[in-house]
């Protein structure tokens, strides 16, 4: 019997969470990096938010990826496999930011996406020329990709396992986001008759779409949304709040088995209502309205702290959100990701206060705000949070809603996220 050689993908965390960790997803950069793995290696998941890493574990190969708020775990987990002599390679959205700063730390840094480059670095690697750097930067408006793995999940407690990508990519480039400098400037699209093919794979229940915005490109969308209806599926994703302008895609969405959609409004004034992806001759809560009214769960989501938002920013947001009875407020704090254009932009102006990655994570403030002090943002970002998720706030909405159940679950998760403990690992 041949052996064959262990790969592990190792997703880090930071916080030890409690209930919540049963409400989680796996990660889908770690099921595409499995997907792109050729058969001869057996692949092997730590998810550090459900259970320990086995350090002392017998592997060929670790593979880590990292957002901002992970790369400093990520780092030590490398530092301790490659002190055994494990290689190392670290990949994901930090990693292909800061890859001098990630080689520090591993044998190899993959940039951008796993797929085009994955089997050539696994050859390499068994030949022993194993380089430094592996990227393929995307091109065109076709994604063509594997579907995502799901048999090294098992046997952990994930909300879903169900979930994947109909596409990548974003033309909006707004400036705190990572997404358009990385992962380009158009939408790239899978053959719908590929998504709905995965999606008939799928048990009927809950599955979740992890694009950027899923209806980025109405005219890609549409057959994806069509053939889903009858699918038996009950599901979730991101989409920018401006495909509430089609009806028919409102329509659709509903239709589809569509449960909830997360929207990022960014701002409910000023400049940042205003960007290409969030101005339109619609108000923003009007749209609200209309999806909501189809019995689809709304997230809207805010970020506090752009360079024109006063202290009075906090209380404006909760009442505009209040009014037009969104599903789900949530609320970040600004973060300038390394990467993007405001990153450049405070590091210019000496406004970062520093670079300690851990605290890069939308809950904490890492920069000098404009109009107010770090505390008070700090501050108002707590205060909006919990105001938001009062009890007679949350009825509030709920009643306004069709679907009352599912969107007074969402609530009751989100409320036990704000009130509840989170313990430090790091
Ligand atoms: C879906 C998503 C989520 C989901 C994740 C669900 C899940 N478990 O998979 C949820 C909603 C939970 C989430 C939460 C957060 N997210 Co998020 N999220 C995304 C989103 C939209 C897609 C990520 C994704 O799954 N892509 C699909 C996979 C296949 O692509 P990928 O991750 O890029 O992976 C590919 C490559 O990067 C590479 N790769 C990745 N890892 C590895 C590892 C190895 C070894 C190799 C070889 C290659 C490799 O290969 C993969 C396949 O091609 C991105 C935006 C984006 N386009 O990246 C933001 C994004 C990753 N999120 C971001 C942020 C900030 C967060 C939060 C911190 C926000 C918050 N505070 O609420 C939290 C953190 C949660 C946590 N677990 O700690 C930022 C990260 C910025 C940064 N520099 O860190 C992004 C980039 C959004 C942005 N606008 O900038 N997120």
């Amino acid at each position: 019997m041949t052996v064959k050689p262990r790969l592990l993908l190792v997703y880090p965390a930071t916080h030890k969470l409690g209930w919540v960790k049963r409400f989680q997803l796996p990660s889908l950069s770690l099921k595409q990096v499995a997907a792109a793995t050729p058969p001869e290696w057996e692949v092997l998941l730590a998810d550090e938010v459900q259970e320990e890493i086995d350090f002392d574990g017998d592997y060929d190969l670790v593979g880590i990826t990292a957002m901002t708020h992970q790369a400093v775990r990520a780092y030590r987990i490398a530092d301790r496999f490659r002190a055994r002599g494990v290689p190392v390679v670290l990949g994901g959205i930090h990693p292909t930011v800061l890859p001098d700063e990630a080689i520090k730390h591993a044998d190899s840094v993959v940039l951008g996406e796993a797929e085009p480059v994955w089997a050539a670095l696994l050859h390499d690697l068994q030949q022993g020329q194993l380089q430094p750097f592996y990227q393929v930067l995307p091109e065109g408006d076709q994604l063509s990709i594997p579907w995502s793995r799901h048999d090294f999940l098992a046997p952990r407690k994930y909300l879903t396992t169900r979930t994947l990508q109909a596409s990548r990519g974003c033309p909006y480039n707004c400036p705190f986001c990572t997404v358009t400098p990385h992962f380009g400037r158009t939408f790239r699209y899978r053959e719908p008759e590929d998504v709905l093919a995965e999606l008939r794979s799928f048990k009927p229940g809950l599955m979740v779409f992890l694009d950027d915005n899923i209806l980025g490109d109405p005219e890609r969308a549409k057959p994806i949304l069509r053939g889903m209806a009858g699918m038996g599926l009950k599901w979730g994703g991101q989409a920018n709040l401006r495909f509430a302008e089609d009806p028919e895609l409102v329509r659709l969405l509903a239709a589809s088995g569509c449960v909830g959609i997360f929207v990022g409004l960014e701002s409910v004034d000023g400049e940042y209502a205003n960007l290409p992806k969030t101005a339109g001759k619609t108000s923003q809560a009007d749209l609200i309205k209309r999806v909501r009214d189809t019995g689809v769960v709304v997230e809207a989501s805010v970020i506090f702290g752009f360079d024109d938002h006063d202290a009075g920013v906090f209380e404006r947001t909760v009442r505009y959100l209040e009014n037009c009875a969104a599903s789900l407020p949530t609320f970040h704090i600004l973060t300038p990701y390394p990467g993007t254009a405001l990153f450049s932009q405070f590091q210019q102006e000496g406004r970062l206060l520093h670079t300690d990655w851990q605290r890069y994570d939308h809950g904490q403030v890492v920069y000098q705000p404009k109009q107010m002090s770090p505390e008070r943002l700090y501050n108002g970002w707590v205060q909006a949070r919990q105001e938001a998720y009062r009890w007679p706030a949350i009825a509030g909405r709920v009643m306004q809603s069709p679907g009352k159940g599912v969107n007074l679950l969402y609530n009751l998760l989100r409320r036990g996220g704000i009130y509840g403990r989170e313990e430090k690992t790091t």
